[in-house]
């Protein structure tokens, strides 16, 4: 078969060697668990230890050096699994965890699960060699053995997921996934000690929205890449603006659930409006008043003649207008609880119709005065977790047109001059996959490493942790947290579940607090930076360089 072509990037990014964190250096052997205090979850105490007798309570893990053979001793086979959404660096995760396995001993195997927890079900694997993980060192992107968004949640897949691994022997699972993933890995590891069976089950901490941290986690993977190329774009657009002047350019950017990924870029680009959900919910907005605040910039703009301008758009942001999240939420129900009627129904209208008589009136009445498209939008499948998909949702497109109608009713009233044309854009998908930055290709690396050492020590039920994550990655502290410590009680498809609980942005953090300081200034002036590209080679403050964010926090 003719070798794969690849870029010149990737011919160097091939020579890229992630630098471990000191205390994993010298290998699984050298690398001992210490044990903290037991934990508690983060609220609904009572209710997550009754829903988690055998795993509620496991005490903190930080690694230490020290003598270790026993890691040695075993053979051990793992799995892998990379489960939701992509994130720059997985495919690092994967080589971290291969080349911490076989450190330990040459004999352990690694075998990836495919196309998301389905592989597992399914029992679709691959084994990963080493000539097969050398390819995609510190390369973007999923495909190594691709991921999905099934949910194992039926009493049958628990029974199925057990009898597929026990038949692999398979001794660990490593799910990388994002706080739903998470969610499923701590429910496998409670299922497996209820059940006697001894397969570690290990998280480790991925989602470019950067919702998935704590205390102990400080970011999840794939945040500094995917913001860094966002940043890019935007500076790149922010410059176009400033040369061309006759555009508004409203850009959503992903991130369903918290607005990290808004806000990180906005600190960085300075653009004149960043729109944040956490503060539109705390402040109790509606929609027309979030529109008002818009509207108010292009006037004040349009009177010093500056008839553009640039906006970013959370892409979760219309579930944060309480309004609007209200209505959300009781059309999760609806749709759950009519699930079976509803699909026996071809057209959308009638679909639509048949909703309203079961939506309160007053949600029934919003739903209706929403564009068409937009009201469509909010009725697509939900995922197999039970979240809306807001990356399907237009929300850049609602507000333009909501601005421009406001706009005109000015105009008539003598209030507004100008002429507002605006561009839609949706960042999302372009950053999912790129390659990943040296923070992102050193982190990933040694949290897959540090879940083989957590496996290989027996551990269960533990989201592998990588800490001090400022400074260089020689001085990363390494070690577990475990993942009942991160659960609250939450209502998804119409049922209390217990799930992981998302970081939103906290609004006395100094992040939000250093654009609350400026955006008055960026909204009137054009302060735009411009990041450029993500930097592989050259020096330290640009090529290695993490987030704002996690440099304020
Ligand atoms: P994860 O939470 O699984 O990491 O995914 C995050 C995300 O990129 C969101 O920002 C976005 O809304 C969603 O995935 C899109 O999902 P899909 O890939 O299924 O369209």
């Amino acid at each position: 078969m003719a070798k794969q072509k690849i870029s010149e990037l990737q011919t160097e990014r091939k020579r890229f060697k992630p630098v471990l964190p000191a205390v994993l250096k010298n290998g699984p052997r050298s690398v001992k668990p210490k044990f903290g205090k037991a934990t508690k979850s983060v609220s609904d105490y009572e209710t997550v230890q009754r829903l988690f007798p055998n795993t509620y309570g496991m005490p903190m893990v930080n690694l230490g050096k020290g003598k270790n053979p026993a890691v040695s001793k075993k053979i051990i086979k793992a799995g892998v699994v990379l489960s939701g959404g992509q994130a720059p660096g997985g495919h690092n995760v994967i080589a971290g965890l291969f080349d911490g396995l076989k450190k330990a001993n040459s004999k352990n195997k690694l075998i990836g699960f495919l196309g998301g927890p389905s592989g597992i079900l399914d029992n679709k694997w691959k084994e990963i060699t080493a000539s097969f993980i050398d390819v995609y060192r510190n390369t973007g992107g999923f495909d190594i053995i691709q991921s999905g968004r099934t949910k194992i949640e039926t009493p049958e897949q628990f029974e199925q997921t057990k009898k597929n691994l026990m038949d692999n022997k398979i001794d660990a699972l490593v799910i990388i996934g994002g706080d739903d993933s998470n969610t499923n890995a701590a429910l496998l590891a409670e299922y497996f000690k209820k059940e006697g069976v001894n397969i570690s089950i290990i998280g480790v901490p991925k989602t470019i929205d950067g919702d998935l941290k704590n205390e102990q986690i400080e970011a999840s993977f794939g945040f500094d890449t995917a913001t860094k190329i966002y940043s890019e774009l935007v500076g790149n657009v922010c410059r176009d603006v400033n040369s061309a002047r006759k555009y508004w350019h409203f850009i959503r950017l992903m991130g369903r659930s918290a607005s990290h990924i808004t806000l990180e870029v906005g600190l960085k680009t300075q653009p004149n409006i960043v729109l944040i959900g956490e503060e539109v919910i705390a402040n109790k907005m509606t929609l027309s008043q979030v529109v008002d605040y818009i509207t108010g910039i292009v006037v004040k703009r349009a009177e010093a003649k500056k008839k553009f301008g640039v906006i970013l758009v959370p892409e979760g942001l219309i579930e944060f207008i309480p309004e609007m999240k209200e209505l959300i939420s009781s059309l999760n129900d609806v749709l759950a609880e009519n699930e079976g009627q509803l699909n026996s129904m071809s057209g959308i209208n009638e679909k639509k119709d048949f909703i309203y008589t079961k939506l309160p009136e007053n949600l029934a009445s919003l739903m209706k005065s929403l564009p068409d498209t937009i009201s469509s939008q909010l009725m697509i499948d939900r995922d197999p977790h039970g979240n809306v998909q807001v990356s399907q949702i237009e929300t850049e497109k609602l507000l333009i047109a909501m601005v421009k109608t406001k706009l005109a009713g000015l105009k008539k009233e003598g209030k507004y001059t100008g002429k507002f044309s605006a561009i839609n854009h949706f960042f999302g998908y372009e950053g999912r996959c790129g390659a990943p930055s040296n923070f992102d290709a050193n982190y990933t690396y040694a949290l897959g490493y540090n879940s083989a050492v957590l496996a290989l020590n027996g551990l269960t039920g533990y989201l592998s942790s990588v800490k001090k994550l400022v400074e260089k990655s020689s001085m990363w502290e390494c070690g577990g947290v475990p993942l009942t410590m991160m659960m609250n009680i939450e209502r998804r498809k119409g049922k209390e579940k217990p799930v992981i609980k998302k970081a939103l942005v906290d609004l006395n953090g100094v992040p939000f607090k250093t654009l609350l300081k400026n955006r008055d200034t960026w909204a009137e002036t054009e302060s735009y930076l411009y990041p450029g590209p993500i930097q592989y080679f050259g020096p330290y403050s640009v090529t290695d360089m993490t987030t704002v964010t996690l440099r304020y926090e």
